[in-house]
């Protein structure tokens, strides 16, 4: 695979020009920072753009824009054979068949490697930029943003495989620091019965989304709340407050029946940015991820990328308005989900949210619809949101246990989608798709049948 890192990385040194076309999430932007500042330290000519997805306008448009070379990171995986018209090199980490074997391919998954939680699309593209300089390995940390914002280390509550091998790159650039610590979100710049009333993964049973349940529970622990005048975070803690809290929810989770193995999923590695402020939205991968999510959802990756390339004046500020409004968005999104009522069939349960969620946030809003306590585990879950030129987007998640019985998303949207005229495709274990208004139904039948399928086999 460093081979092939190594073979792309030549196309690069080869070319004056490179146009660089990246996705519209956390890690398409960490992926699409990591190119253009490998290119800039070549004193090279770039470009960048983001995409929601490789459709044929894009493509097309691609073509005609007549490019020296185009790069694709965090996408592109389903179009390596295609347009031989375009001088292309790719950088994902999206399921791909084998014929995808191409030279100027990096895919972890032509490497036998899973790129659901070996390595993300950052993560090949830093594979890359290491490949043009070893000075390249300040990037890292940004690879490793990218990889925690497509969840990478939810299987084994910490990064493993390549991505274990890019964080120690950044320990010892100096860039990265892993700490085993609580995995819930917010932990540097929300309050602590946020913290709490938000924690999903694993939930805390009687607290999770009850803000008055969160206060009473931390104040039965005797935590205080408050510091003078400002509510306390995660970080504020002394390490035996930390202790206090992470037993009791353990000894929660164990007294309701969770069992070890969920219980221990409270714990986990976390990845801190050390060149950045304790206590900001940059030091923690996690939050970091977050910031960027809120930018690039809305139309605005010029800031995150900003943001990932060092500003920490004005492009900084504007994300962290957008941050707010992501905030908000995901709070009414999530309520309108849960309102809307999911409806239940043999092999996967869905919600249709209509034009009530945007579309590029229905996949983060169906994975934290997955993580509440009143959803059924036992299947995957479907959401449906309209998009702005009429067809329908698609996000589909589910639980490792259901990945474990041989249930992957990627090949039943994929095939499910190209049925009915859509395009499909992502990982075994989170997945989207796009079709066309009204084929909702054929496509949930679609599904079934490949996932009645996989799951016998
Ligand atoms: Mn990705």
């Amino acid at each position: 695979m460093l081979q092939r890192a190594s073979e792309v990385a030549s196309y690069l040194l080869d070319s004056k020009d490179v146009h660089i076309v990246t996705h519209i999430d956390a890690d398409g932007i960490t992926a699409g920072a990591i190119a253009s500042e490998t290119l800039r330290r070549l004193k090279k000519r770039y470009s960048i753009e983001c995409v929601k997805q490789l459709d044929e306008v894009t493509l097309q448009r691609l073509i005609r824009e007549d490019h020296e070379l185009v790069w694709f990171t965090d996408l592109g995986s389903g179009i390596t054979t295609q347009y031989p018209e375009l001088r292309k090199i790719i950088t994902d980490h999206h399921e791909c068949p084998l014929e995808s074997d191409v030279p100027f391919h990096l895919n972890p998954h032509l490497f036998g490697r899973d790129g659901s939680f070996e390595l993300s699309g950052a993560g090949a593209t830093y594979l890359v930029s290491r490949a043009v300089s070893e000075k390249n390995r300040d990037l890292s940390s940004l690879a490793i943003v990218g990889a925690i914002g497509d969840l990478q280390d939810r299987r084994f509550c910490e990064l493993r495989g390549l991505n274990a091998e890019i964080v120690k790159d950044g320990v010892e650039a100096g860039v990265l620091q892993t700490v085993r610590d609580i995995r819930y979100f917010g932990k540097e710049t929300r309050p602590l019965t946020k913290l709490l009333q938000y924690a999903s993964d694993p939930l805390i049973p009687g607290v999770s989304g009850r803000e008055d349940a969160s206060v009473a529970f931390l104040q039965e622990l005797q935590i205080e709340l408050k510091q003078k005048d400002s509510w306390r975070s995660w970080v504020d803690l002394r390490k035996e407050e930390k202790r206090r809290v992470i037993s009791a929810i353990v000894q929660m989770l164990l007294s309701k029946g969770f069992g070890y193995q969920v219980a221990s999923r409270v714990l986990g590695e976390t990845y801190l940015l050390c060149r950045e402020e304790e206590g900001t939205e940059l030091h923690d991968a996690k939050e970091f991820a977050t910031l960027l999510n809120s930018t690039a959802r809305y139309g605005q990756y010029e800031v995150g990328l900003q943001v990932c390339l060092g500003d920490r004046g004005k492009w900084l500020k504007e994300a962290l308005n957008l941050l707010s409004g992501h905030r908000h968005n995901l709070v009414e999104g999530l309520q309108f989900a849960r309102e809307e009522k999911i409806q239940k069939r043999t092999y996967v349960q869905y919600f249709h949210a209509g034009d009530g969620i945007r579309d590029t946030i229905i996949g983060i809003v169906t994975n934290m619809m997955l993580n509440t306590e009143e959803v059924d585990k036992g299947l995957p879950l479907i959401g449906f949101a309209h998009t702005e030129n009429g067809e329908v987007k698609v996000s589909a998640r589910a639980t490792q246990h259901l990945v474990d019985r041989g249930l992957d998303l990627a090949t039943a949207l994929t095939r499910a989608a190209q049925e009915i005229h859509g395009v499909g495709g992502g990982h075994n274990i989170a997945a989207g798709a796009t079709i066309p208004k009204g084929k909702e139904e054929e496509f949930l039948q679609c599904v079934e049948r490949e996932i009645k399928l996989q799951l016998v086999s």
